[in-house]
């Protein structure tokens, strides 16, 4: 009779989930068609913005490959930000360096981390209130960042998750989550930036990418993008596929990805050093109508000293 129970609760329980991500799946096409995005796509039609030749050429290359890479400051020039970025950068290592001490010899620690991606250790995770003058949310709304963004995405886009990742090396042990070849899931309208804040070489766990595997490229049909998708292929298989196409960034401390997670990527399998590096996603407002959420809320509100490009991507 137990056994009878428990099995039927399963069953309704895969059912109902099913239903669920049904429901999710159409408010997502829903809201990317008809609802959120076209409303976006509208604002960004009336005033699109005026890029220069090094936000053009990384527009270019993304159309293109699905990524460009470039020095930060060529991307933002005032050497004020970096400074300030790198400071910052050099207090969460020195942080997360004490606390990860702390744990290794058993005592507390208030290290941040994500279920199912323990390897990583977040300044923010998820739920963290930040002030306008955080400098990294500060870097997510620069109007330089946004701008490609918005272009890239051909809409309005949200701002959806700033953070600072620590990656500390492991050993030895397999690749997990991340660190295996898969697609976001989270939309189709994605660009993502990585900012390396140490230098990174193949044993620092560089970002990897499959140029051509974002939803529109050429090589889109390979376990192809879908909302809440099956996107973690077998990595055999995948590699076979894609056989030579993989590009690995290793690069100098300041480096500045730009990158659509739709398409196929992998990272963070540090062996010897640890990776620091900041994230920022740009997403488009029907992710956040459905799939996905801000890591973030603001602590003050949003200020009209704001563009409205920027107060529409932080809210
Ligand atoms: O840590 C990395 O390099 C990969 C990150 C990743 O998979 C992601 O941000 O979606």
């Amino acid at each position: 009779m137990h056994r009878q129970k428990t099995k039927l609760a399963r069953r309704v329980h895969r059912v109902a989930l099913a239903v669920e991500r049904r429901g999710i799946v159409a408010t997502y096409e829903l809201h990317d068609r008809v609802l959120s995005n076209r409303a976006s796509r509208r604002r960004f039609a009336g005033q699109p913005p005026q890029l220069d030749d090094v936000q053009r050429s990384i527009l270019e290359r993304l159309r293109k490959d699905g990524y460009a890479v470039v020095p930060f400051g060529d991307v933002v020039p005032d050497q004020s930000v970096w400074a300030e970025l790198d400071a910052e950068a050099s207090r969460f290592q020195a942080e997360t360096e004490t606390g990860l001490a702390r744990e290794s010899e058993g005592g507390g620690s208030e290290l941040r981390r994500r279920e199912g991606k323990e390897f990583v250790v977040r300044k923010y995770a998820y739920g963290v209130e930040l002030g306008l003058d955080d400098p990294w949310l500060r870097l997510g709304y620069n109007r330089r960042l946004l701008d490609i963004a918005n272009s890239y995405n051909g809409m309005w886009s949200k701002l959806e998750y700033v953070d600072l990742w620590y990656t500390p090396p492991l050993a030895a042990g397999e690749r997990k989550s991340s660190q295996r070849w898969h697609r976001d899931f989270n939309d189709r309208h994605l660009l993502k930036a990585f900012l390396y804040l140490v230098d990174v070489d193949e044993d620092t766990g560089p970002f990897e990418y499959i140029p051509g595997s974002a939803p529109g490229g050429e090589l889109d049909h390979l376990w192809p993008w879908r909302p809440l998708g099956d996107n973690y292929p077998p990595e055999d298989e995948l590699a076979e596929k894609a056989a030579g196409r993989a590009v690995t960034f290793t690069g100098k401390k300041g480096t500045l990805i730009f990158c659509n997670t739709a398409g196929f990527h992998r990272g963070g399998f540090a062996k010897t050093k640890p990776r620091v590096l900041a994230t920022v996603t740009y997403s488009s407002p029907a992710s956040l109508a459905s799939l996905t959420q801000q890591n973030y809320s603001l602590a003050d509100g949003i200020e009209n000293g704001l563009d409205p490009e920027q107060r529409y991507a932080l809210s």
